[in-house]
């Protein structure tokens, strides 16, 4: 080998790929570093989406097309780094929905999970599989995986709402089903309440079987009892240096997350909080809920305000501070990362 000359080599190399390029075969030497990078890298970037600028395009879209029309009238929040592929991480998609008094959104059901954080309005409803609820801002709200689900406002203000859906996970495993209702409303077949009263009090109906499967029988997580949970630990306990007083919404049915892919989360950060730095694989799209503060995410430096949606990509060290009580809400693919095996936090 040593008498072959270094061009020559290279040349052989470069014949030996375009003849097994053919064959539908590649050398891994070639991109074995970029498979196993050293640590997370990903396309995806942090960014920030004032709402004050996204508010007035949902509302231009609201005159253009209405949402029987649009189907589900959303401006997808794309990633800078992967514009067109309609998603905000590398795993999850992520838009702002608007629905205008008097509207409805057709029923529907998917293989993909979607979870609904209210960021503008009340009186809007969300119906899955035949129980109605009735959104507040700040009030985390899931879709359990192929239930029907459809939308209506029959209240007197635009209601707007941040849509989280694992479109890319379902997408990687191939496992994507669709099917429209045979109406434009599915027919009311419980009590609103019903599934908080039996499954969202500490108590469970014997006999009871999971009616979402994999997915948390409440279906609606009110922001009035989570603010009250979080005002509560903060009397009580220390804020954690980097992420203040932060909870975790729970399936109580299996005490794990929510929803099998997505998870969700609640903090608290007091005034003039000014957290350390922490990472982690998962990465996390954030909902300004109350209050004003900063997140300085990599080199990046953003300035919060209620209603402002700002994305931490995977591995990317996040700092938060706080200038007055700021309530934050967050969603990412961790229970999947947990699953297998592959979360990872790392503090400092
Ligand atoms: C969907 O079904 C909803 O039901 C929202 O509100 C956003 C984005 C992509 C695919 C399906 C909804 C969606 C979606």
């Amino acid at each position: 080998m040593a008498s072959i000359p270094q061009p020559a080599i290279g040349k052989a190399r470069q014949e030996l790929y375009r003849r097994m390029d053919k064959d539908n075969l590649a050398p891994l030497w070639e991109v074995l570093h970029n498979l196993i990078p050293n640590e997370p890298s990903t396309p995806c970037r942090p960014a920030l989406w004032k709402y004050r600028d996204a508010r007035p395009y949902l509302m231009e879209a609201g005159k253009l097309i209405s949402a029987r029309e649009a189907i589900r009238r959303v401006l997808i929040l794309e990633n800078p780094g992967m514009r067109g592929e309609s998603c905000i991480t590398q795993s999850l998609y992520a838009g702002l929905q608007l629905i205008l008094p008097g509207e409805i959104a057709p029923s529907h059901r998917h293989s993909q999970s979607a979870l609904r954080f209210i960021v503008e309005g009340a009186g809007a409803y969300t119906a899955v599989d035949g129980e109605r609820t009735v959104m507040h801002p700040g009030d985390f709200i899931i879709t359990p995986s192929w239930t029907w689900h459809d939308h209506g406002n029959p209240g007197a203000e635009p209601v707007v709402w941040m849509d989280g859906l694992d479109i890319r996970i379902v997408q990687t495993f191939g496992a994507q089903f669709h099917e429209p209702f045979p109406e434009e409303v599915q027919p009311v077949a419980r009590s609103e309440g019903a599934s908080a009263a039996r499954f969202g009090n500490n108590l469970l109906p014997l006999g009871a079987t999971a009616p979402f499967g994999r997915t948390s029988p409440i279906f609606n997580y009110p922001y009035a009892r989570s603010r009250e949970s979080l005002a509560k630990l903060a009397q009580d306990q220390d804020p954690d240096p980097c992420h203040g007083w932060k909870m975790q919404f729970l399936n109580p049915l299996t005490g794990g997350h929510a929803m099998p892919t997505i998870a969700a989360f609640i903090q608290l950060l007091p005034k003039g909080f000014s957290g350390e730095p922490c990472r982690s694989t998962d990465g996390t799209i954030f909902s300004v809920v109350e209050g004003a503060g900063s997140a300085l995410v990599g080199a990046e430096r953003f300035e919060l305000e209620p209603r402002d949606t700002f994305v931490v990509p995977s591995w990317a060290p996040l700092r938060l501070e706080a200038r007055g009580e700021t309530v934050l809400f967050s969603f990412s693919d961790r229970p999947c990362q947990e699953a297998l095996g592959l979360w990872r936090e790392k503090r400092g």
